[in-house]
């Protein structure tokens, strides 16, 4: 039995959640197309007859700009402490730069092996992928490189067994039916979180988060934190239209995700400068 636990590494919306997702084989993380989407270490578990790898999904780099984001640098750090691998993630579709260098430097001076994922590579022509291999393939010293689409599976099974490979002798970390580490509370805010990510732009998606209440049997009670009157305003939207459709697409998915039907009821509230707040940070997960 090989088991093991590698790191996911990159900048913010390169497609680290969808990877893990994609090499997970169903949803472990929430997706946006909003920077800064994932705020916590989430494991990630891949299962197979002779192996456990758990993929460690993080926020992406960043410059810390307040209390949140300094808690969301130290996690990425803390996380590199005790992984078997790396799993550093570029988008094919944008420029690799100065942000990528500065995660290559921090992942290549690690003692583990690093492997490069080119994510994003459907639809783009074969030459730019040539061309986005070449700059990538001088970021260090990696063990392997593989151009993968999260979004179509392309190269999803190589990278995995390259992975799968890299891991030592070992026991199972989780149960085999366990995907993630997150409890469902947990699990459920941040799926009503993904829906307002998906409904918000600008300033928004980012003074959002949502803290589970209640999980019962028939209701699910959940509260969107936003950090002014005015975010509360858009949340809500005219007359209740946008957090109803908020709740409209979360439930079927939390319905899912329990195994059996729910009544969702959201309540959106202001709590100025949340991000600061250690304490309700700490309550998050973040
Ligand atoms: N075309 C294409 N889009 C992708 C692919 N993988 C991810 N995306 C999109 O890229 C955006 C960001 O995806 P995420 O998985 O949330 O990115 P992330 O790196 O986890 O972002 P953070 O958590 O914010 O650091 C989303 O809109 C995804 O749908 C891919 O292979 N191809
Ligand atoms: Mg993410």
């Amino acid at each position: 039995m090989r088991s093991g636990f590698v790191a996911v590494a990159g900048r913010p919306n390169v497609g680290k959640s969808t990877l893990v997702n994609a090499l997970a084989g169903g949803k472990v993380a929430i997706v946006s197309d909003k920077p800064q989407t994932t705020r916590r270490r989430i494991a990630g578990v891949v299962n197979g007859d002779d192996h456990q790898l758990v993929l460690v999904d993080l926020p992406g780099f960043q410059r810390p700009l307040d209390t949140m984001t300094e808690r969301m640098q130290r996690t990425v750090d803390q996380a590199f402490e005790d992984v078997d691998a790396v799993l550093f993630v570029l988008s094919a579709r944008d420029r690799i730069g100065a942000g990528d260098r500065f995660i290559a430097e921090r992942v290549f001076s690690l003692s583990v092996p690093v492997v490069i994922a080119l994510n994003k590579v459907d639809r783009l022509k074969p030459s730019h992928i040539a061309t986005q291999m070449d700059t990538a393939s001088k970021l260090g010293n990696f063990h392997a490189l593989h151009p993968v689409s999260a979004k179509t599976g392309d190269g999803i099974e190589a990278l995995r067994d390259e992975l799968v490979e890299l891991l030592p002798e070992g026991p199972a970390y989780f149960p085999p039916d366990q995907r993630s580490d997150l409890t469902p509370e947990d699990q459920v805010a941040e799926l009503v979180r993904e829906k307002a990510l998906a409904l918000t732009r600008e300033e928004v998606p980012h003074a959002i988060s949502v803290e589970v209440e209640e999980l019962g049997e028939k209701v699910v009670r959940a509260n969107i934190y936003v950090e002014t009157e005015s975010q509360k305003q858009i949340v809500v939207g005219r007359g209740g239209a946008m957090v109803r459709e908020i709740g409209t697409r979360a439930r079927p998915e939390i319905e899912h995700l329990l195994g059996h039907p729910v009544f969702l009821e959201l309540q959106v509230k202001v709590r100025p400068r949340w991000r600061r707040d250690e304490r309700l940070l700490e309550r998050l997960g973040i």
